[in-house]
C-alpha cells in the first residue's frame, strides 16, 4: 500500500530534479534567513548561487548538534517565534535539550512523512494502532500518532509505562498494531508471559519500531514472543523525528524519503563522501523545512546506502541497519566495536534473554568489558551450575572470535536487569571512577 504512490516510484531523474530544485531554494533560503549559516558561507568564500546540481552539495559546511547547543534556543530558526507551531526536544536527560521547531507547513510535511512511512510498513483504516511511546518532548509519540490518524485508524495514546494497563487496552479494545522501542517492546512481551496470556488471544499482527537500534536477533526474539511482524523505523529530533525512514514489507532496509531529507554517507574521520553501499556516517540536508532547515547534518549514525531495486516497487534509496553511532562507538583496549555488534552474538544463543548491561572498567590501567546478562527463567532454575559455567564459557569464546577481544560475561538472575519503557541504558562506563 502506498499513500503518495507518484513521489515514492519517480524515477531517478525525476528525483534528482526534485531534490535539485529544493536545495537550490534551501541554500538561498538559508544564507538569507540564518545567520549562522550566512556566518558560515562568508568565511567560506561561498555564495548560493555557486550551488547548480546536487554534486555541489560537497561544497557546504556540515552542521553539528554541538552548532545547534551553540544557537540554542532560536538560533538556527530561519522564521521569527511567532510562526512557530510546535516544539520538540531531544530526549536527553543533562544539559538543555535540542530543540526542533515546525511551522504549520512543517507539521504538514511531517504527517505527510510518517504517514506514507504507516502505509510503507502495512497500517490501513482498519487497525487499531496503540501508540507505547512516551508523550513528551520526545517526537516518537506525536510522530506517530499523526500518521495514524491520517490513515483513519483508531490511535489510542497510551504513552509509554503502565505495562499491564497497555495489556489491558490491547485486550479491550483489540489493539493490531504497536508502535514502541524495541526494548519496550520486550518488556510488554515479558509482562504478557507473566500474565499467563496467550498471544494468539490477542489481535496484535505488527509491531513499528524505533529510536534505538533493533538487531535481526532482536527482531526474531519479538515477532516470535508477540506473533507480530517487526519493523525497524528511523529518525530523530533534529530532523523533525520520526519520518525520515522506514522498512517496507521486504525488510532489507529503510525507504528514505528523499524528497524532504537528502542522504549522504560520508567517512567520520575524514568527511569525505563515501560511495553506495559502503559504510559511513548518514548525513542529512533537510530540503523543504521552514522553521530550522539544516544542510549537512551529521547524524553520527554508523550504516551505509542503498540503491538497487526493492520488491516493494518502491524507487526512495534505502539506508542499512544502524549499526552503531560514531560517538557511542566503544573503544576498548584499542578495539572498537559497537553494542548492538555484541547484542547479535549473544542473542545468537537460545538460553539468553534479550536483556543485558555492557559495564565499561579499568583494572590495573587496562580496559576491561563485563557484560551481564539474563537467561531464559526455566533455564537459570533448572540448570545445573556445570551447565551455565559451559554456557558461560562458550559464549566469551564466541564474543572473542567475532569481536576480537577477550570479555567476561556474566550470567545475572532473571528479572534483575532494569527493564526499559523507552531507550534502554546498555552501556555503563565506570572506567573513569576512582
Ligand atoms: O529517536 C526519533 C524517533 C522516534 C525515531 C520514534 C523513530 C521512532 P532522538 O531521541 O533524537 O529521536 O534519537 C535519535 O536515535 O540518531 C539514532 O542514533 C537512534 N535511532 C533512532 N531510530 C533508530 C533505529 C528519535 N531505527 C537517535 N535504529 C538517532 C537505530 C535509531 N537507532
Amino acid at each position: 500500500m502506498f499513500w503518495d504512490k507518484k513521489t515514492e516510484c519517480l524515477s531517478r531523474d525525476e528525483m534528482t530534479h526534485i531534490q535539485e530544485t529544493h536545495l537550490k531554494k534551501t541554500t538561498k533560503y538559508i544564507f538569507e534567513n540564518v545567520a549562522f549559516y550566512k556566518q558560515k558561507f562568508d568565511k567560506a568564500g561561498l555564495h548560493p548561487d555557486d550551488i547548480k546540481g546536487l554534486e555541489d552539495i560537497t561544497r557546504l559546511p556540515f552542521t553539528t548538534k554541538s552548532d545547534l547547543r551553540d544557537n540554542y534556543p532560536y538560533g538556527m530558526c530561519a522564521v521569527p517565534p511567532s510562526h512557530i507551531v510546535r516544539v520538540h526536544a531531544s530526549s536527553g536527560t543533562t544539559g538543555k535539550p535540542t530543540p526542533v521547531f515546525y511551522t504549520a507547513q512543517d507539521l504538514e510535511n511531517w504527517v505527510n512523512c510518517v504517514t506514507r512511512n504507516c502505509c510503507m510498513a502495512g497500517i490501513r483504516q482498519i487497525d487499531v494502532c496503540q501508540i507505547a511511546f512516551r508523550y513528551t518532548l520526545f517526537t516518537g509519540a506525536f510522530g506517530h500518532h499523526l500518521g495514524a490518524e491520517r490513515i483513519g485508524a483508531t490511535v489510542i495514546p497510551t504513552s509509554s509505562g503502565q505495562t499491564e494497563r497497555q495489556i489491558m487496552m490491547m485486550q479491550d479494545f483489540g489493539t493490531t498494531v504497536l508502535h514502541c522501542t524495541p526494548s519496550y517492546a520486550i518488556t510488554i512481551a515479558e509482562r504478557i508471559r507473566e500474565m499467563g496470556i496467550n498471544k494468539n488471544d490477542l489481535s496484535l499482527r505488527l509491531g513499528i519500531h524505533g529510536a534505538e537500534p533493533m538487531s535481526e536477533e532482536l527482531r526474531t526474539e519479538i515477532e516470535e514472543r508477540l506473533g507480530i511482524t517487526a519493523l525497524r523505523d528511523y529518525g530523530m529530533t533534529e530532523l523533525g523525528g520520526p519520518g525520515t525512514s522506514i522498512e517496507c514489507l521486504e525488510k532489507n532496509g529503510y525507504h528514505i524519503n528523499e524528497d524532504f531529507f537528502y542522504p549522504e554517507i560520508i567517512d567520520p574521520d575524514t568527511c569525505e563522501p563515501l560511495p553506495d553501499g559502503q559504510t559511513g556516517e548518514l548525513v542529512f540536508t533537510l530540503l523543504q523545512k521552514e522553521a530550522m532547515p539544516l544542510i549537512r547534518y551529521r547524524s553520527r549514525d554508523i550504516t551505509h546506502l542503498e540503491s538497487e531495486p526493492c520488491g516493494c516497487g518502491r524507487t526512495l534509496v534505502r539506508h542499512g541497519p544502524i549499526i552503531g553511532r560514531s560517538d557511542d562507538m566503544l573503544i576498548v583496549g584499542g578495539v572498537n566495536f559497537f553494542p548492538s555488534q555484541l547484542e547479535c552474538v549473544m542473542l545468537g544463543f537460545e538460553e539468553i534473554e534479550p536483556h543485558y548491561v555492557i559495564r565499561l572498567k579499568k583494572k590495573k590501567r587496562l580496559d576491561h568489558v563485563l557484560v551481564e546478562v539474563e537467561t531464559a527463567p526455566d533455564f537459570w532454575t533448572n540448570a545445573p551450575k556445570k551447565k551455565i559455567a559451559e554456557l558461560v564459557q562458550k559464549m566469551e569464546t564466541k564474543v572473542k572470535n567475532i569481536i576480537g577481544f577477550s570479555m567476561k560475561i556474566d550470567i545475572v538472575e532473571p528479572f534483575t536487569i532494569p527493564r526499559s519503557e523507552g531507550k534502554a541504558q546498555r552501556v555503563v562506563d565506570e572506567r573513569m571512577k576512582k
